[in-house]
């Protein structure tokens, strides 16, 4: 596949997409931006629900690829993921059928498999073909998601790399996130090797940095051209010092998922 210039970015307003509308134009990209909520001070955003067919298939026209980072991106009621993760994905990846659109990078989530009980001293790191085992709705609805794409490889030759992102913020705030942290610019790394990868059919990855405590194996990621250059480790002394280490007898650190298995946190509207 030549390697894409106009790429949509849905989720453009979310905390992700700001990171990456900052990051992703260095790499040579021009980028279309998709989202629910209006962007201050970006008048040509396209301000759209994923429920809106039409726009979406307008905004996809004529693109190179999609990153497709809109949706619900914590815990919520059935219903509300129904429609913004699961329905909304599905209208996304139609859209993109319709109009031909190659590629898709599909921001999943390590929620998909946050019931994976995490490695301790001395355990493998957890594979990528690990069962799934969502530890909220929000996490069915990104296995939902992942396996759409290979449904759209297998039956439409729709390329996805679907990206199992651990936590992708400016720092991390927990120690959990010392192992699941995905530093912004290992995100645009990441990114731009799941858009310029040869022939990746759909290929699940995950999402972090190279983090000293790292709990799940890079190497799908690697495969891709991703190179990491960002370690967690820098923060790991305040944040212990702050929380502790992790307690074995804490359900919440027992877990991949942490937190979100035992009280996940809940989208506001
Ligand atoms: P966010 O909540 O900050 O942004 C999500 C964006 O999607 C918002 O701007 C919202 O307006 C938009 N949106 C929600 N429903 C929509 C709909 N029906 N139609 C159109 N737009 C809609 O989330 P964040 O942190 O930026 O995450 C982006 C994506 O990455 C999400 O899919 C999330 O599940 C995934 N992810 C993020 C992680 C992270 O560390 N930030 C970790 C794992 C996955
Ligand atoms: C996610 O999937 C959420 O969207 C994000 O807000 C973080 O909480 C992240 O997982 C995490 O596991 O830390």
């Amino acid at each position: 596949m030549p390697a894409p210039r106009t790429v949509l970015l849905t989720g453009a307003a979310g905390g992700l997409g700001t990171l990456m509308r900052g990051l992703l134009p260095a790499y040579g990209y021009e980028l279309r931006l998709f989202d629910a909520t209006p962007i201050e001070g970006v008048p040509d955003a396209i301000t759209a629900d994923l429920a809106d067919k039409a726009a979406l298939r307008e905004a996809v026209r004529g693109v190179d690829a999609v990153i497709h980072l809109a949706g619900i991106s914590l815990e919520a009621s059935f219903d509300k993921i129904l429609r913004a993760n699961i329905e909304g994905t599905y209208n996304l990846y139609e859209a993109a059928r319709e109009e031909g659109v190659r590629r898709i990078v599909f921001a999943s989530s390590n929620h998909a498999v946050g019931f994976t009980p995490r490695p301790r001293d001395g355990d493998p790191l957890i594979p990528i073909d690990t069962p799934r085992r969502p530890d909220t709705y929000y996490g069915l609805s990104k296995c939902f998601g992942e396996d759409l794409a290979q449904l759209y490889w297998d039956q439409h030759g729709v390329e996805t790399v679907s990206v199992r992102i651990g936590s992708c913020f400016m720092e991390p705030t927990s120690v959990r996130m010392l192992s699941v942290w995905m530093s912004p610019g290992d995100g645009a790394r990441l990114f731009h090797a799941a858009l310029t990868a040869d022939e990746v059919g759909h290929t699940v990855v995950y999402g972090s940095s190279d983090n000293r405590r790292l709990w799940w194996d890079l190497s799908t990621a690697r495969a891709l051209g991703y190179e990491p250059q960002d370690d967690s480790e820098q923060y790991a002394e305040k944040l212990i010092a702050e929380q502790g280490e992790l307690d074995p007898e804490n359900p919440d650190h027992a877990y991949l998922g942490g937190h979100f298995v035992t009280n996940p946190p809940r989208w506001p509207n």
